[in-house]
């Protein structure tokens, strides 16, 4: 009998594994995944999660070193946000925001989400998730110019590998292939610049020089489909879906620097970034930016509630509040009282733990430490690490690559989860986001497994003579 499993008074474990996944190969088809392959595997079945660990339904407890999807900011089981929730729903289950009314979580929140952005934003706008924030964002910036007498500024610029959701203009937005590939994408409109990824494109050019440069590639492109025609462009400040691509201190300035010179709208997606992640409330705090739009979802209630918006700048918001007429967009849940007063307990705990502040000066200073030391390995090329996430790249030598059909991160990946640690893999890279509470002895923790599945993949790799 393994004791980390509930059992029944006979003893039998109270999961019976298969017949859920058989239920799950079924009837459920999973996001992101090749329908037929999963079927034929089985789904791994999460049943609990406590701290910043998830227990499966045969008992293995795991370190999940992605907060869930880069969201579980908080951890798992925090009973405090479940009471907010439980509370909230037996106050008020819901109301709606459309026709001239409120509830007090989704104006509290607003304004406290206000007093932690930039100072120049103090308006949000209520979605479900980080993909319609995206698609809010692409009708405001549109609907600013018009109101602004540029009705022909439509275009947005964005970035190659970026991820920006799978909504029809959050894919489009996004920079991946595989995405644009189905279903028509992407939408008019939208156009794409190369990422400021160094170890893959900067070869002889030092960090800043090679920021400079791929900040260029903006210019470039606004001259190519002329000035006049860009409403905005966005970026994650730290792209993270990509594979944790963390930009040359010189990047955003410069972005910042283009954006001004052109007039052109600047949005930062913090799906990934906000609340904490790298340190600072915001990324754009973190690079000194200073975006028209930030896109938040995930984190704000560490994703023990679907809850997303934009926060909306002064100089764009102004205008859609003066210029009076309806904005036609919104969300039955947009302003949800459930999600509302679960974020607004999730940021209460991260101001009064001062956890922000914890990853800037004290977890995230000790995971890089710790995670830098990964560089010494035979598998690694490259080790980076801002705040809460870290990325390395798994290569034979110090710039020599692996072929992508060898599918190295997947091997990696699995060694992760039968040895305990949840790491991504994103093509070669192997990347972290853990919880923000993560312990010093945690990260500790982490590092030993992640050291032992690089060896388990090294060894792998050998019989199999790939290195
Ligand atoms: N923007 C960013 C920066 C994101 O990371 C979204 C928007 C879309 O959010 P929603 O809530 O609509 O999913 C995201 C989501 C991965 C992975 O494999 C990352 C995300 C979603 C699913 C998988 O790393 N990020």
């Amino acid at each position: 009998m393994n004791p980390s499993i509930p059992h029944s008074d006979s003893g039998e474990p109270l999961y019976d594994t298969e017949a859920i996944q058989a239920l799950d190969a079924a009837h459920y088809l999973h996001p992101f995944t090749d329908f037929k392959a999963l079927a034929e595997v089985g789904s791994r079945i999460i049943v609990r999660g406590e701290g910043v660990y998830v227990w499966d339904s045969r008992g293995q407890k795991i370190l999940d070193g992605m907060s869930g999807l880069w969201n579980v900011n908080l951890g798992y089981r925090r009973v405090e946000l479940a009471d907010a929730a439980y509370r909230q729903m037996l106050q008020l289950p819901f109301y709606n925001s459309f026709f001239q009314t409120s509830n007090i979580p989704a104006a509290k929140l607003a304004a406290t989400i206000a007093s932690v952005a930039p100072d120049h934003m103090r308006r949000v706008f209520y979605c479900n998730s980080g993909s319609e924030a995206n698609d809010t964002i692409v009708r405001m910036a549109r609907r600013y110019w018009d109101l602004k007498d540029q009705p022909q500024r439509k275009i947005i610029i964005s970035r190659h590998n970026a991820y920006h959701g799978s909504t029809m203009a959050g894919a489009s937005l996004s920079g991946m292939s595989g995405m644009h590939a189905q279903g028509g994408l992407p939408i008019p409109g939208i156009v794409h610049i190369g990422q400021p990824y160094h170890f893959e494109d900067g070869a002889g050019l030092t960090s800043e020089a090679f920021g400079l440069k791929a900040a260029g590639w903006l210019e470039e492109k606004i001259l190519e489909v002329g000035p006049e025609n860009v409403a905005a462009f966005i970026g994650e400040p730290v792209q993270g879906a990509g594979g944790v691509i963390i930009p040359p201190v010189t990047y955003w300035p410069e972005i910042q620097r283009i954006c001004d010179a052109y007039g052109i709208l600047l949005i930062s997606d913090e799906v990934i970034c906000g609340f904490g992640r790298l340190g600072s409330w915001f990324g754009c705090q973190h690079f000194g930016t200073r975006p028209d739009f930030i896109a938040f979802a995930k984190g704000v209630t560490s994703g023990y509630f679907p809850l997303g918006g934009v926060i909306i700048g002064d100089r764009v918001a102004d205008v859609l509040i003066e210029s009076g007429g309806e904005f036609n967009h919104g969300f039955t849940y947009s302003g949800h009282p459930v999600g509302c007063a679960l974020a607004l307990e999730n940021i209460r705990i991260l101001r009064e733990e001062g956890i922000v502040e914890r990853v800037r000066l004290e977890t995230a200073p000790y995971l890089a430490r710790r995670f830098h030391e990964l560089a010494d390995h035979p598998l690694v090329a490259i080790t980076e690490v801002l705040g809460m996430v870290a990325g390395l790249v798994l290569a034979p030598g110090h710039r020599e690559r692996f072929d992508p059909a060898l599918e190295v991160g997947m091997i990696c990946r699995r060694h992760c989860f039968e040895n305990g640690v949840i790491m991504r893999a994103v093509g070669d890279r192997m990347i972290i986001a853990p919880p923000l509470v993560i312990t010093p002895a945690q990260i500790d923790e982490m590092l030993a497994l992640i050291r032992r599945c690089l060896d388990l993949t090294h060894a792998e790799l050998k019989v199999r003579g790939q290195i």
